[in-house]
């Protein structure tokens, strides 16, 4: 069974599905959001899979990343469009979902990241001293570059306490969820573009250090990122790895822009 923390994505969804389900997407990746985990996992089978030099969009990513996640998984979303996607993610048994649906402040996740990768991490070491099974996780986060921008020394704890965390860097110009709802040109949404895949060397984590490995890459396209979340030493979720996913600027998931657009007219009506 998977734990769901903070997460009141459901009663939106199924609002959703009453309203008609998600009218613009692509007929493959219609779900119904009541269809049941394990239809859900044999539809990522049966999805085609993207050209190699194809962008790589959100009304896919959420649902296709899936299949990189572990039983016993502790998975983080920011707020923003990440955590609108993640109501999209099939979840393995024993997997933790943690996300701010309720309180939608950004920056928060970086800290909670930490926070949530100590205890994982002290409770596995104390169940590992003690009699019995357990199942190993690991800590993945998904983060977006604009709130990234606000607590990027987190970076710098996560190394100094050497935890095991990975994150996928959703870099998409900064404020994609504010342009969604309300402007998608207006300048005040853009920030200063980092090398985020760098952060984990500007931050001090060690080089060449096998105790403490660290993974840096960028996926411009779906091609390398299948590659990527194919890479074992990624796959293993050691030390510190930064995956900079690049994203449009103008793209989130349907079911945002669809809740946006109902909030819009809801407004209108008074
Ligand atoms: C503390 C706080 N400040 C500002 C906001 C308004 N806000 C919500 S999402 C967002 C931008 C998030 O950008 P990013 O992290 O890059 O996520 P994206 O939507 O681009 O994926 C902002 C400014 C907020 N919710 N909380
Ligand atoms: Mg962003």
């Amino acid at each position: 069974m998977a734990k769901i923390y903070g997460y009141s994505g459901v009663s939106v969804l199924s609002k959703l599905a009453r309203s008609g389900g998600y009218p613009n997407w692509p007929e493959r990746l219609k779900l119904d959001p009541r269809c049941s985990v394990r239809n859900r996992k044999r539809e990522i089978e049966r999805l085609p899979e993207p050209c190699a030099e194809a962008v790589i969009y959100q009304d896919s990513f959420w649902f296709r990343i899936s299949k990189f996640f572990q039983p016993g998984d502790v998975i983080l979303t920011e707020t923003g469009t990440a955590s609108s996607g993640g109501n999209d993610f099939v979840l393995p048994r024993h997997a933790t979902m943690i996300n701010s649906a309720a309180w939608l402040s950004i920056r928060y996740a970086l800290g909670a990241c930490v926070g949530a990768t100590l205890v994982r991490m002290e409770w596995e070491k104390w169940r590992s001293e003690h009699p019995g099974e357990f199942i190993k996780g690991r800590t993945i986060l998904f983060e977006g570059d604009g709130s990234f921008q606000m607590t990027a020394q987190a970076v710098s704890d996560i190394s100094r306490n050497r935890l095991d965390v990975i994150i996928f860097l959703i870099s998409n110009d900064e404020y994609t969820i504010e342009r969604v709802i309300n402007s998608m040109n207006a300048d005040y949404n853009d920030v200063q573009p980092w090398n985020y895949f760098e952060s984990g060397s500007y931050f001090g984590a060690p080089k060449d250090d096998p105790s403490y490995p660290v993974f840096a890459k960028r996926a411009n396209n779906w091609g390398e990122l299948f590659e990527i979340i194919e890479d074992p030493q990624l796959k293993a979720g050691k030390g510190f790895s930064m995956v900079e996913v690049m994203m449009r600027k103008d793209d989130a998931v349907a079911s945002l822009k669809e809740l946006v657009h109902l909030a819009k007219q809801q407004n209108r009506a008074g």
